[in-house]
């Protein structure tokens, strides 16, 4: 998929919605937005983080089955919260059995994450448990932020009939790795743009994070690079 299919536009302004305005050729000249925040979707294969992302992105409900990712997908919204412009770039990558990877290398895909989503399915209970018995883990050994915000999202909660895990027990365990908790539906949308927003607005209260997403702060650096070393050629920056 090319970044303009992946890229979307929206506002946030204080109490609204983070709701998209649909696909846009917006252009990834940094000197469009103030932030670029690195987001990360992890849990188990199939309790829904693709459909998660997919969900936010898109302004309709989605219609079918996702097939299981492969590899690492990411996808970009541009977003203007307080009068900030925001670059969120939300990576989502397959999990076939709990730690095995599609060739990433694990350390590079949390380097730099902003946020971390943490999703279990609420009608798996072995989805709920591995939070705490590889993804915390994970998170922990690679994740080189260490004022990164977590949060944990209890997520297909339209299958309530099916529930496996109680709302109580999915807010004891972030309380436990003192990360905020939301349960959601990414088929019915249900609480989607409230999770993405929890963390958005944890993310711009941290100081360290801000420092570390700001494109001036990173515009700064490479002009200090350049007169540091005139003729080497810079690499793209702010991503
Ligand atoms: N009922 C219901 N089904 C969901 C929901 N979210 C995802 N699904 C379904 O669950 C299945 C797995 O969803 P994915 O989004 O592919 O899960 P994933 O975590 O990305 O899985 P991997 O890519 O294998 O790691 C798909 O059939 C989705 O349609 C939800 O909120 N409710
Ligand atoms: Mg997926």
């Amino acid at each position: 998929m090319s970044n303009k299919q992946n890229q979307q536009m929206g506002s946030l302004g204080k109490g609204a919605d983070l709701k998209g305005v649909g696909v846009d050729g917006y252009s990834h000249n940094s000197s469009r937005y103030d932030y670029s925040f690195k987001i990360l979707l992890i849990g188990d294969s199939g309790v829904g983080k693709s459909s998660l992302l997919l969900s936010f992105i898109s302004t309709s409900v989605l219609h079918h089955d996702l097939s299981p990712t492969v590899g690492v997908d990411f996808k970009i919204k541009l977003l203007t919260v307080g009068g900030k412009r925001l670059k969120l770039t939300i990576w989502d990558t397959g999990t076939k059995s709990g730690q095995e990877r599609f060739g990433i290398v694990t350390s590079s895909y949390y380097r730099g994450a902003h946020g971390i989503i943490l999703v279990y399915d609420v009608t798996r209970r072995e989805t709920f448990t591995n939070l705490s018995n590889i993804w915390a883990k994970e998170v922990e050994l690679y994740s080189s932020n260490q004022d990164c915000v977590k949060l944990v999202v209890g997520n297909k909660v339209d299958r309530e009939s099916e529930r496996a895990v109680s709302r109580e027990e999915g807010m004891g365990l972030a309380l436990k790795y003192r990360c905020s908790f939301l349960e959601c539906s990414a088929k019915t949308k249900e609480n989607v743009h409230q999770c993405f927003k929890e963390l958005i607005y944890k993310i711009l209260e941290v100081p360290s994070l801000l420092e570390k997403g700001s494109v001036a702060v990173k515009r700064q650096i490479l002009k200090q690079k350049e007169v540091q070393y005139p003729h080497s050629k810079g690499g793209g920056c702010c991503s």
